[in-house]
C-alpha cells in the first residue's frame, strides 16, 4: 500500500533530480490520495528545495541546477494550487489584497503559495508578480480598492524595498488606509516592527491566520 511518506519521498526525489514531470506525477498522486496540500507542499517540495538552496550556498551545485530544482517545484505546485484553493471553500469575501514580490527580487514560488492560500480562505487576491516597484503596489491598491498590501522578499538586499513601500505610503499620507503584511525567508517580526509594517507572517498558513485574526484593523 502506498503511504503518504512514499508520496512525499517521490515528491522530494523529483526536486533533487530536477525532474518536472516526476514532480507533476507525484503532486497528482498527492491530490488523488487526498493528502493535505499544505503539508504535501512543505514536506514534499519546499524542504528539498531549501536543501538545494543550502547546497547552492556551499557551492555544491550551481545556479542552473537551482533554477531547474525551482522549475520542478513550480511544475508540481501548479498541480497542488487547485487543491490549495479548494481547501478553504470560504463563500464570504473577507478582503481585497494586492500581493507581489518586491523590486529587484524574482523569487515567486512562496508568494504564489501565499496567494493561493489567501484565495482559498476567502480573500480576493491581485497578484502583481515579481520585481514590483513600490509605486506599483500603491497604484494597484488604489485601483482595486484593496484593504491589504502584501510584500514578499526573499533576499536580504531586497527586503529593504519592503521598507520603501511603507515609507512611500507614509509620505503620501496613505499609511493608515492600508494594512501592510510582510513575509519571505529573511523577514522577521523584528524587521516588520522596525519598518512599521502592520504584520509579519512566517508562512502562507500564518498569513491567513494573521489576517483573519486582525480583520477589525484593516476593515476600519
Ligand atoms: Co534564490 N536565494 N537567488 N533562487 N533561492 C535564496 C533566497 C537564498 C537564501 C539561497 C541561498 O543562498 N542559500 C539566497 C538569498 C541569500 C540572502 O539574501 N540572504 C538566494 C540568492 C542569493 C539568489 C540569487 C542572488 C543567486 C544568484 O544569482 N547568485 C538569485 C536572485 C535573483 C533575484 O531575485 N534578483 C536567486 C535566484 C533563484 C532562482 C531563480 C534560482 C530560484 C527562484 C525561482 C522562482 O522563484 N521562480 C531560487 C530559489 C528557488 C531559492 C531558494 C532555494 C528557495 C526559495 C523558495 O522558493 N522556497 C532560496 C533558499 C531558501 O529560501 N532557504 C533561495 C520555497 C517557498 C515555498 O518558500 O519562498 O520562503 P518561501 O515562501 C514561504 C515563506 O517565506 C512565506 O510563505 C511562503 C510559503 O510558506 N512567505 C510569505 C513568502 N512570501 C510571503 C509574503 C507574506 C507572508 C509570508 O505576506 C505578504
Amino acid at each position: 500500500m502506498t503511504t503518504a511518506e512514499d508520496i512525499y519521498a517521490r515528491m522530494q526525489a523529483s526536486i533533487l533530480d530536477y525532474d518536472p514531470d516526476a514532480a507533476k506525477a507525484a503532486a497528482r498522486e498527492a491530490v488523488a490520495a487526498g493528502l493535505n496540500p499544505v503539508e504535501a507542499l512543505e514536506k514534499g517540495f519546499a524542504e528539498p528545495l531549501r536543501k538545494q538552496g543550502e547546497a547552492f550556498d556551499r557551492m555544491e551545485i550551481f545556479l542552473p541546477q537551482l533554477v531547474m530544482a525551482a522549475d520542478a517545484m513550480k511544475a508540481g505546485v501548479a498541480l497542488l494550487e487547485e487543491a490549495l484553493k479548494a481547501g478553504g471553500g470560504a463563500l464570504v469575501k473577507k478582503g481585497v489584497v494586492v500581493l507581489g514580490t518586491v523590486e529587484g527580487d524574482i523569487h515567486d514560488i512562496g508568494k504564489t503559495v501565499v496567494a493561493a492560500m489567501l484565495q482559498a480562505n476567502g480573500y480576493e487576491v491581485h497578484d502583481l508578480g515579481v520585481e514590483v516597484p513600490a509605486t506599483r503596489f500603491i497604484q494597484a491598491a488604489q485601483e482595486t480598492g484593496a484593504h491589504i498590501i502584501g510584500l514578499s522578499a526573499l533576499l536580504s538586499t531586497t527586503m529593504l524595498y519592503q521598507r520603501d513601500v511603507v515609507e512611500l505610503l507614509r509620505n503620501k499620507g496613505l499609511k493608515e488606509r492600508y494594512f501592510v503584511i510582510v513575509g519571505g525567508a529573511p523577514v522577521t517580526q523584528a524587521w516588520a516592527d522596525q519598518i512599521g509594517a502592520d504584520a509579519f507572517a512566517r508562512d502562507a498558513v500564518a498569513a491567513v491566520r494573521v489576517l483573519d485574526g486582525r480583520r477589525e484593523e484593516w476593515s476600519r
